[in-house]
């Protein structure tokens, strides 16, 4: 059900505006594929807005996506109206059939799937000021609307500060007003490990940084899964290994590698040990209990910043280096390591998410691995587009959008003009770019500065991962637009920051 992705969706008829002093056009972010609005306006009454299914649409009330989208979008389109009476008048209707019909007073919204209704839902240009009137009108507008890049995913790390639970539902609500449709739930790593495992309690009672108050139990996970899963957005989890392992060390013995200093352990460790059975079992059973909690078909294994001088150190990865004739090559002690688990993630019927460097350690990876470029800012990123695509793997492109970096001015332009098929190769290679993501690491970011860090420069690089290239080529007819867009995710209750100097034409109200 996961998998099903929105492919494309029409709207018609829809853009509201207050019709007062201050008369101001709905800014739709993401661009849509295709819009054309005409002047032919029609008066809107919010108390008499009702959705409703199509007689022949294939979803019908019941949907609990769906229905529960119907209640949320009111809210949304008319954030200033506290009465929610519905009676029918303006009708919104999905269609599985190809015919599609419009007349005033009746909007129609006509997709391929759920998923689709629900983007599409969200496309609705309609923006209201209530000023002294309270008169919204409708644009005739027609859309027809698709993604660009089927996987539009954007990253938050637990590890490095907890993020407490609203934060996250919080940042899920404003993932799909900016059309994202992956949540890359960094969720472990070196400094905590806030997953409470059922089969394994030490990891977040002995690695979190409180195993009460700063861990996600089982339900506060099926509580993000399913708020994602109601906006249309996959949750991937990774539990990046063998580096980045610290934290695992805690509440399981044995599993991380021992320094050496000389000849006697240092009492320090290093990465995840990759020469015991032992852990390649703990594994097995920490990845058969997270591919079940975890519903997706991905799993992100991590695989990224390995460093060799532990193992190196350890007497006992020596002499495995020896018997499995690795000379001192330790590229290919994490390549044996990677291989191993990706077999694992396999074996369990998950497709596995690894970062870049495990490609660039020549692991012999099945070939439906996602690889995931993080290294080579500004231009380099390039390079490792053209040489993983050209061995045939597919590829996410996260390395230019690091938005956890923030510098003074307005960097949103460099996520905007990001090009992630500009690269040299073949139209079959650049096929293989599913996507990208926007990565939120968090050493500096927790739930005080989470929102204005992401928002709304991550909306800069949704709409490079929806939109149409060429009709968006252009940064600085972006700017308006998303200064307004901006304006609507404070209008939504995210803290989203300006992007210049300026005001909210929504604060006269
Ligand atoms: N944590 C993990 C990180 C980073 C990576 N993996 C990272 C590396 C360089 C920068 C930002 C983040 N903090 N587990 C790399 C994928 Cl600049």
């Amino acid at each position: 059900m996961f998998l099903t992705e929105t492919k494309r969706f029409h709207f018609l008829l829809l853009l509201i505006i207050l019709h007062s002093e201050v008369e101001q056009a709905y800014a739709v972010w993401p661009m849509p594929q295709q819009m054309s609005q005409s002047t032919d306006r029609y008066p809107i009454n919010p108390q008499l807005l009702a959705f409703s299914y199509a007689r022949d649409s294939a979803a019908q009330s019941g949907c609990s996506v769906l229905d529960a989208a119907f209640e949320r979008y009111f809210n949304l389109i008319f954030p200033d109206f506290t009465v929610n009476q519905s009676h029918s008048h303006v009708h919104v209707h999905f269609l599985s059939s190809d015919n599609l019909s419009v007349s005033a007073g009746q909007a129609v919204l006509k997709a391929e799937s759920v998923w689709g209704a629900l983007r599409g839902q969200l496309t609705m240009p309609v923006f209201s000021f209530l000023l002294y009137f309270l008169q919204y009108f409708v644009n005739k507008t027609e859309i027809e609307d698709f993604p660009r890049f089927q996987f539009r995913g954007l990253l938050l790390d637990t590890s490095r500060h907890y993020l407490p639970m609203p934060a996250i539902l919080k940042t899920l609500d404003a993932m799909a007003y900016s059309k994202f449709n992956v949540f890359h739930w960094h969720i472990v790593d070196d400094p905590s490990f806030p997953y409470q495992s059922r089969n394994y309690p030490d990891l977040s009672s002995k690695g979190a940084f409180h195993p009460m108050t700063h861990i996600y139990t089982q339900s506060d996970v099926k509580r993000v899964i399913y708020h994602a899963r109601l906006r249309g957005i996959r949750v991937v989890p990774e539990f990046d290994s063998p580096g980045h392992t610290q934290s695992w060390g805690k509440g399981q013995p044995d599993l991380l590698t021992s320094c050496y200093k000389g000849k006697v352990p240092s009492g320090t460790f290093g990465p995840v040990n990759p020469t015991l059975s032992s852990t390649y079992q703990f594994l097995n059973g920490l990845f058969k209990e997270v591919t079940s909690v975890f519903p997706d078909s991905y799993l992100h294994l991590g695989g990224d910043e390995v460093d060799f001088t532990c193992w190196r150190s350890n007497p006992n990865v020596q002499a495995f280096m020896a018997k499995m004739g690795f000379g001192s090559d330790y590229t290919k002690l994490e390549s044996y390591y990677m291989e191993n688990i990706v077999n694992i993630t396999a074996a369990l019927n998950k497709t596995s998410i690894v970062w870049q460097d495990v490609f660039d350690y020549r692991e012999r990876i099945p070939m439906d691995t996602v690889l995931e470029i993080w290294k080579g800012v500004p231009a380099d990123y390039r390079a490792e587009l053209g040489r993983i695509t050209l061995a045939g793997y597919r590829v996410l492109l996260s390395a230019p959008w690091y938005i956890n970096h923030i510098s003074y001015g307005q960097d949103w332009r460099n996520a905007y003009t990001v090009q992630p098929q500009n690269f040299s190769g073949t139209e079959q290679q650049k096929k293989l770019v599913i996507g990208g993501e926007v990565c939120m690491w968090g050493e500096y970011v927790d739930a005080t500065n989470l929102t204005p860090r992401l928002w709304p420069r991550a909306s800069a690089a949704a709409e490079r991962l929806w939109s149409d290239e060429e009709k968006t080529s252009s940064v600085d007819k972006a700017f308006p637009r998303l200064e307004d867009f901006r304006c609507t995710l404070i209008r939504r209750g995210i803290q989203a920051e300006p992007l210049f100097v300026g005001h909210c034409k929504h604060e006269y109200s």
